[in-house]
């Protein structure tokens, strides 16, 4: 989610190059990934009015050799990405789960009560608010999203459906009054004013307030070739180092941090304000994470030029393995029409003629192709049917609950291809 833009130099309509460093503003910037030109991962096809292409956009990466923020070379415009949203994060129960367990622990540690309001920015369909709701606490969500903001407040999760920025900050705090937690769960890569999106926390959240963040963590990204999580939403790809900075810079402090197995490696990070007194800042945490940042060269750009070379095994793995079965004449089918199935098909090169149909819970996306690769989406009841011989994994990140809920289709012969963190057939 962009709420402005302040600097980038505009070039045609739909999006913006980067100058500097949306952190830093330094400009040594260096480009470590090129994933070629890839269609929006949320801009599914639909069959019966095809356009006669899909709109694609450059997805390339650089280094800031600044204060290591790695970011894309371009902006989209929110507005193109967000207005519409396929992606609802209730579809895995593995992420439902991890949600019950945020808000559990949150409770908790922070002993919140039902005078306590909770706000979730980027809230979808209200799945990480439902969790908070057991614990009897006030929850609004904020998301751009209307067909989301609709489901969710539908659901019993009251949702202002708006961009975040300072002045929704402020609409929210003259209506609902300050929030003791907010929380914002893969959205803030998300954002390129980083300022913006922190000068609204400042307004809602109250003095002693929480703020708690769940990113992609780059360390994963790079040590286990994660390649296809570079989208256009995600324009950055966050170490704890930038992050420090970018709180600090805004009168904020990181006060505790630790990973999460979720969306294939992910940090949590709890914000307090500056001069709130009341909270410690665990530093044995924070350094802990800085010095394995340090130990696995994550702050040196060779290390960035050795995962792109991986990243290209990855594709001709993929391709000769696929083609290969093709020519066997297996089916070959994948599960998970997801944003990052999107960037890996387009970028390896992969369509209808490999991988005949993917399977998606998702009700919005069945019926429609994937953006550029064009294959049908479609509902787990084809698997059942079908059997195919192979089934490409798109969503590895959920790759134990997509294998737990397919176990006929394993025990009836079929078997699987997982495509990160190189390609293997299980
Ligand atoms: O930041 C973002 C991340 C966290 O989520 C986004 N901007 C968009 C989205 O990215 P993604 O689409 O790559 O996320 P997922 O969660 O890996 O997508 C999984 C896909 O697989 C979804 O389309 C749902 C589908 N799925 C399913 O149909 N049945 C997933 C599971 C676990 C299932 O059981």
């Amino acid at each position: 989610m962009i709420n402005s833009i302040s600097d980038p130099t505009e070039i045609p309509e739909d999006y913006y190059i980067l100058h500097e460093c949306r952190i830093c503003k330094g400009n040594n910037l260096k480009e470590f990934l090129n994933l070629g030109d890839i269609p929006l991962v949320n801009s599914y096809v639909d069959v019966n009015s095809p356009p006669p292409f899909d709109e694609k956009f450059p997805l390339k990466v650089l280094f800031c050799q600044g204060c290591n923020l790695s970011q894309l070379s371009i902006i989209v415009r929110p507005e193109i990405m967000y207005k519409n949203y396929s992606y609802r994060s209730s579809i895995s129960k593995t992420f439902i789960d991890h949600c019950f367990r945020l808000a559990n622990s949150t409770v908790k540690r922070f002993s919140l009560t039902d005078k306590d309001l909770v706000v979730d920015i980027a809230s979808n369909d209200g799945t990480a608010l439902g969790e908070f709701l057991k614990f009897g606490v006030r929850v609004l969500g904020v998301e751009p999203a209307k067909n989301l903001a609709k489901i969710a407040t539908n659901q019993g999760v009251t949702t202002v459906a708006e961009f975040w920025n300072k002045e929704t900050s402020s609409k929210i705090e003259s209506k609902y009054g300050k929030a003791s937690i907010i929380s914002a769960m893969n959205v803030v890569a998300h954002v390129h004013d980083l300022n913006s999106f922190i000068e609204g926390l400042d307004i809602l959240l109250k003095e002693e307030g929480v703020f708690v963040m769940e990113v992609p963590y780059l360390l994963n990204f790079i040590n286990k070739n994660e390649f296809d999580t570079t989208y256009h939403e995600h324009l950055s790809y966050f170490l704890v180092k930038p992050l420090i900075r970018i709180f600090a810079a805004n009168g904020f402090e990181i006060f505790d941090i630790y990973k999460s197995t979720i969306h294939g490696g992910s940090i949590r990070v709890f914000v307090k304000k500056k001069l709130n007194p009341f909270i410690q800042v665990d530093h044995d945490a924070i350094n802990w994470l800085l010095e394995l940042e340090n130990d696995l060269g994550l702050y040196d750009f060779d290390t960035y030029l050795r995962f792109s070379e991986d990243v290209i095994k990855i594709k001709s793995d993929l391709m000769e393995l696929l083609t290969r079965l093709n020519k066997q004449n297996k089916n070959i089918a994948a599960y998970g029409a997801s944003a990052k199935g999107t960037v890996l098909a387009n970028y390896c090169g992969l369509g209808n003629n490999l991988v005949q149909y993917v399977v998606d819970d998702t009700p919005e996306k069945q019926g429609f192709l994937t953006p550029g690769s064009r294959i049908p989406i479609v509902d787990y009841s084809y698997l059942k049917k079908k059997q195919p011989d192979y089934l490409l994994l798109l969503a590895w990140n959920f790759a134990d609950e997509l294998m737990e809920k397919t176990q006929d289709y394993k025990n009836a012969g079929g078997k699987y291809i997982v495509p990160i963190p190189s390609v293997r057939v299980l």
